[in-house]
């Protein structure tokens, strides 16, 4: 059957997650509030940390790679959520990793994947998930409305990620409310946190800010926090700097 109904074979398996859903909403917990988890109270910056066993910039990161050690030292550093990669291909993540994560921990947890397909936003909700990222690079603005709108009929909440003036414009016509900025170039994996310090001041009124990506030191958070940041979040820096530890998060 594949080769004459590959098309419909695929649009059957596309379904699937949806179908999956339907059928199970009414035995799924309800999401954890990612948002007001992530929000700043009285001018501090709360922690996104990043449970990542490689990346593509940097290889592997960690040989023996236990997620659940890892979540359990970030839940005592006082994070306020958890961002954990379930893509395999670029990162060596796994759903596995995220449902271990959301079963041990009440913390929040956004689901760190490349999201081009709606199929993906309910697989998200089926793993237990709590948000997930969307890419304004990786979408067309109509599909992110979709995708919004959708996030919001699972109770999901979506962290969408610019990386310039354009892309934060797109994100809040579209609807946005929680907007991360990644310092990070992904074409080549350049890092300048100055470029969340200057999208920063764009945010209209009742956004909520997150700086992403490249943060290694406790000035660079203090910066983040001086630029009126809600939440920083982390992946790298957590793994190789103390000064990150220790921070009074
Ligand atoms: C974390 P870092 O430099 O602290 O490990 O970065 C996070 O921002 C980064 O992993 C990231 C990412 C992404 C990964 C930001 N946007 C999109 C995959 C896809």
């Amino acid at each position: 059957i594949l080769e004459t109904k590959s098309g419909e074979v695929a649009e059957l398996k596309k379904q699937e997650p949806e179908r999956r859903y339907r059928e199970m909403r009414g035995e799924l917990p309800a999401p954890r509030d990612f948002r007001s988890a992530i929000a700043s109270r009285d001018g501090g910056i709360n922690l996104i940390a990043e449970v990542k066993k490689a990346s593509p910039s940097r290889g592997v990161l960690v040989e023996d790679f236990r997620p659940l050690d890892i979540a359990a030292r970030y839940a005592e550093l006082g994070a306020s959520a958890f961002s954990v990669l379930t893509d395999r291909h670029y990162f060596q993540g796994s759903p596995d990793y995220l449902k271990a994560i959301t079963q041990q921990f009440s913390i929040p947890v956004l689901r760190k994947e490349f999201i081009i397909d709606e199929s993906q936003i309910y697989e998200t909700r089926l793993m237990g998930a709590d948000a997930a990222l969307l890419i304004v690079a990786a979408l067309a603005p109509s599909q992110l409305r979709d995708y919004l709108q959708l996030f919001a009929e699972l109770g999901l909440h979506a962290l969408v990620e610019v990386h310039d003036r354009r892309e934060l414009d797109i994100a809040i016509e579209q609807g946005s409310t929680i907007v991360g900025v990644n310092n990070r170039d992904l074409r080549d994996f350049t890092v300048d946190l100055m470029t969340s310090v200057n999208l920063r001041r764009d945010y209209p009124e009742g956004v909520l800010a997150v700086a992403e990506s490249g943060l290694k030191r406790r000035d660079d958070v203090l910066l983040m926090q001086q630029a009126g940041f809600d939440a920083a979040l982390i992946g790298e820096g957590l793994l190789t700097s103390e000064e990150l530890r220790e921070f009074a998060w």
